[in-house]
């Protein structure tokens, strides 16, 4: 009976978006609620935007910035795949930070905080799918760092969660696998065999490096989502998961089974601290916590029902879980749950890990609706939790609740705004600060059948703007982006100041050159290094001579120090494409197969000469006999 009601809600949890794709439009509005509606999100020409909306890009491997409330797009951040736009992908050191994947899947971006408020400084992302965690650079808007594969993780989703000072990334795996990896097991023999693991990144406070800390091995959940906590549940991390049932296939009906499964409630200073005192072991290289032998470090509680998001109010007291699977949100008193785990309010233990009493902290279920996932919060009591089944957002009232609102929880439940269609993530402005800036939120919504133009069987994905600054929410506006947004950061412009041009002074590359007279190509055996600068609208040197079997490394400097005065290093059939920011310098290496003369050319508009922008690589024969001086450029050495 039990797998028969599962099956219908899995079947449900498919066709909700069916059911919605019919209606095209937007219905109830009326002229002057749509004129009203333009105008909140219009921003002219030469006004900008009030804030930063930064989105995970999915598999796409990257992130994308629009702003808010115009909702543009205005710049992808490349991370985990090249990006010829922006010549990442193409020199060494973007490439060695790709290392041997040329894709990523980006969920949750997560903005670095100093006492629970964006401190304006990184941007970290998750990779789903290789295991790793990128650090962007909120001076540049650029990569930095790329962790990982983390060791004895796999499947980088319930990533990356800052603790309150940025102290730690935590992030946890959602495919259990045999440990350590490599290690070969029967699915067959999951529950005995395979492992979660909860890992702690430590965060340099003054670089942003990151390097795995420690570890938390768990039993073979799906780990899912996590929230970090602060104010009361400062130190503490909590992950939901799906799976307590340790299914190992037809997980759409073998993990739906059980009414509540685990959230792990991590104590992270705790295990910080029991790994200071060596309690660790070795796996991997890293030092790893066995929760059976070292108490006090991780604790389950149910809850209902295959819960998917967990989110932590601005107070730090509440914390609200998604039961995908039932009709209501689950809310926990954070106060409830640490006297719970002080007093052993406990109801027996899996594998040495002491499972909670429900009732003991539980304040309430609140019945928001259908396929609740994602909670944010506005910093005025308000609670909106996106609807993946009823395709809406249910705005309601965070406790304390009257005593009439206890015996009628529906009297909780404040508002919905309908959303097209079938919404994952959401995003209030702040949320996950003490401070929240509110006003604004996004949902993101999995489907946008039929609301654009066609443009094919490929469709981008939706996301809408709601002014929540009223009782009553209002759809603002709605945009696309590329698939696929998975969750968003909100981030006041005017808590960034991101630099436009890097300054010569910063340029520490040993090969970067700033004056004609430092330019040149040597050869050295077989390597020909070539010193290359670029400025409006040309290279020296623009001729570069070398001969088939030689590795050429080439080094291009773009010595403006000029807003937007980019350049570009296409070369020709070689598959090298670099482009260098105003004081940037970069280098790409090859290995030079072909005979011929091959142009290579300036790729990102410059000036009214900027086609004019070109020259040379001149690859002989091995054996021919060199030029004596390269004309236009600088003699071999
Ligand atoms: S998940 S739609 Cu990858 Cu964040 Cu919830
Ligand atoms: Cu330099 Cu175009």
């Amino acid at each position: 009976m039990k797998t028969s009601i599962n099956r219908l809600l899995a079947i449900a949890i498919a066709a909700g978006a069916i059911t919605f794709t019919g209606c095209g439009k937007q219905s109830g509005t009326t002229k002057a609620d749509r004129t009203e509606n333009a105008l909140a999100s219009y921003v002219a020409p030469g006004e900008k935007d009030e804030y930063y909306l930064f989105y995970s890009g999915g598999h796409s491997g990257q992130v994308f910035v629009a702003g808010i409330p115009s909702m543009r797009h205005i710049v992808t951040i490349p991370v985990f795949a090249p990006y010829p736009a922006t010549g990442y992908g193409f020199d060494e050191e973007s490439k060695a930070m790709m290392g041997e994947y040329k894709w990523g899947d980006v969920h949750h971006p997560a903005l670095s905080q100093t006492q629970s408020k964006y401190d304006g400084r990184w941007l970290f992302v998750n990779d789903n799918a290789n295991n790793r965690v990128a650090r962007i650079d909120l001076r540049d808007f650029k990569t930095h760092q790329i962790l990982g594969p983390i060791p004895n993780s796999s499947g980088n989703h319930g990533s990356s969660f800052v603790t309150e000072n940025t102290e730690y990334l935590l992030v946890a795996s959602r495919f259990s696998v045999p440990l350590p990896k490599g290690r070969v097991a029967d699915p067959k023999d999951y529950e005995k065999e395979f492992n979660g693991m909860v890992s702690a990144l430590k965060v340099d406070p003054q670089t942003g490096e990151m390097k795995v800390a420690f570890q938390i091995l768990t039993p073979p959940f799906d780990w899912d989502l996590a929230s970090t906590g602060k104010g009361p549940s400062s130190g503490w991390a909590f992950w939901t998961s799906y799976n307590t049932e340790m299914a190992h296939d037809l997980l759409e009906v073998n993990s739906s089974q059980k009414d509540r499964d685990y959230s792990a409630i991590v104590n992270w200073k705790a295990a910080a601290q029991a790994i200071a005192e060596g309690k660790g072991q070795d796996m991997a290289g890293v030092p790893v916590l066995d929760p059976a032998k070292v108490p006090g470090i991780i604790y389950f509680l149910p809850i209902g029902k295959s819960p998917h998001g967990v989110d932590t109010d601005p107070s730090g007291k509440w914390l609200v879980y998604g039961g995908k699977l039932q009709p209501s949100t689950t809310v926990v008193s954070t106060e409830k749950l640490l006297a719970a785990i002080s007093n052993k309010t406990f109801d027996g233990d899996f594998r040495g890990i002491p499972i909670i009493k429900y009732e003991a902290v539980v304040e309430g279920e609140v019945p928001v609706g259908l396929g609740p996932l994602h909670t944010q919060f506005d910093g005025a009591g308000n609670a909106y939790t996106s609807m993946f089944i009823d395709s809406n957002i249910t705005k309601w009232k965070l406790p304390p609740w009257s005593d009439d609102e206890r015996k009628d929880p529906n009297k909780i439940v404040l508002d919905k705004m309908p959303t097209h269609f079938s919404t994952g993530h959401l995003v209030v402005a702040g949320s996950d600060t003490a401070n929240p800036y509110g006003k604004w939120c996004v949902a993101m919504n999995k489907l946008s059948a039929g609301r654009h133009v066609n443009v094919g069987p490929t469709q981008p994905e939706s996301s809408q703007l709601i002014d929540i600054s009223g009782a009553k929410m209002k759809m603002v506006t709605e945009a696309y982006t590329e698939p696929e947004p998975h969750f968003a950061q909100i981030l006041k412009v005017s808590d960034v100041q991101p630099t436009e041009v890097y300054p010569k002074a910063e340029n520490k590359d040993p090969s970067a050159v700033w004056e004609q007279a430092q330019t040149g190509v040597t050869r050295t055996g077989t390597t020909v290094d070539a010193k290359v600068l670029a400025i409006r609208s040309r290279y020296y040197p623009d001729r570069i001579d070398a001969q088939v079997g030689d590795e050429l490394v080439v080094h291009v400097t773009n010595v403006e120090q000029t807003r937007d005065m980019i350049h570009g290093f296409g070369l020709i059939e070689h598959d090298v494409n670099l482009v260098m920011d105003p004081g940037e310098t970069k280098t790409f290496k090859i290995k030079l197969t072909k005979p011929g003369v091959f142009p290579f050319y300036c790729t990102n508009f410059c000036s009214a000469l900027h086609q004019e922008m070109q020259g040379y690589l001149v690859v002989r024969n091995a054996g021919d006999a060199p030029p004596a001086a390269a004309p236009g450029g600088v003699a071999q050495k």
